[in-house]
């Protein structure tokens, strides 16, 4: 459970930093795995795997999407019962279901960044825009591995111009267009170091990104976007896993694929 005084900084904020819910050595399985299905060797596959900068860039950040389709640690993590409380709480909803999950993993030293944006607005068959994300550090997430960067309050903001609002090279800091800034307010950009096994929670429009790895350490993390029971189908362009959706426009975003992994309490799985 988190405090209420987490609560309220997260609807203040929207983020906030968890818990440690897994051990070190719990954390060290879920590295191996995670190598495993970056080298292929997984049972299964997950519904992507690519360098999100491109093929052939020099910098690399590797997105999976969907792990927990392709190992057993992994969907395991999704259904984790003290990670899916908190979230439940965050949201206030009895039933929280998966909308996605995303590994980005910043190899040594070529680790590129990830732009400052929105996630709601890369998601645009689902609706309303009241997801939570919880984003797990697999190893140490620090300034010079490319922790996650938060602006606070920008959750209030709404939606900045589909989403991506733009990243400076020479500094990482955010290049966002001003007008859309509520008069009295000011883009403060917050590091959030997160230990092995800690987690931290974001809200759906929150401007977040993270710098390039220039360190002799890896940054493998963890998103599992949760969607409150409510969320609805609402197709307005295309998405990755959109082919996984049975329900018709306007229902209810449910199904194999978006599984219910808190209904008032855990789910049997
Ligand atoms: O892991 C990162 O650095 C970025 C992740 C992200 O953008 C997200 O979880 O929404």
């Amino acid at each position: 459970m988190l405090t209420q005084e987490q609560v309220q900084f997260f609807h203040e904020n929207g983020f906030v930093k968890g818990p440690k819910v897994y051990t070190d050595e719990q954390a060290q399985a879920l590295r191996k795995r995670l190598d495993d299905v970056m080298e292929g060797r997984s049972a299964a596959q997950p519904e992507a795997k690519r360098n999100l900068l491109g093929d052939g860039s020099e910098l690399v950040v590797i997105q999976i999407v969907n792990i927990w389709e392709a190992d057993d640690l992994f969907r395991e993590h999704i259904y984790h019962p003290e990670i899916c409380r908190m979230v439940s709480q965050l949201m206030g909803t009895e039933v929280v279901r998966v909308w996605h999950d995303q590994v980005q993993y910043k190899p040594p030293f070529v680790g590129g960044p990830t732009s400052w944006h929105q996630d709601h607005p890369y998601w645009p068959i689902i609706q309303p825009a009241d997801l939570i994300s919880a984003w797990l550090a697999i190893e140490d997430a620090t300034i010079e591995n490319g922790c996650m960067w938060m602006v606070p309050r920008s959750h209030k903001w709404g939606p900045h111009k589909g989403g991506t609002i733009g990243t400076n090279p020479d500094d990482f800091s955010t290049l966002h267009d001003p007008s859309l800034i509520p008069p009295g307010e000011v883009v403060e950009r917050v590091p959030c170091e997160v230990k092995a096994g800690e987690v931290m929670f974001h809200h759906c429009l929150t401007w977040h990104g993270s710098p390039p790895n220039r360190s002799e350490r890896g940054r493998p993390a963890i998103a599992v976007h949760y969607m409150p029971g409510y969320t609805r189908y609402e197709p307005s362009a295309g998405h990755l896993v959109e082919h996984r959706v049975t329900v018709k426009p306007g229902e209810v975003l449910q199904g194999e694929y978006f599984p219910t992994v808190w209904d008032n309490g855990p789910v049997p799985h």
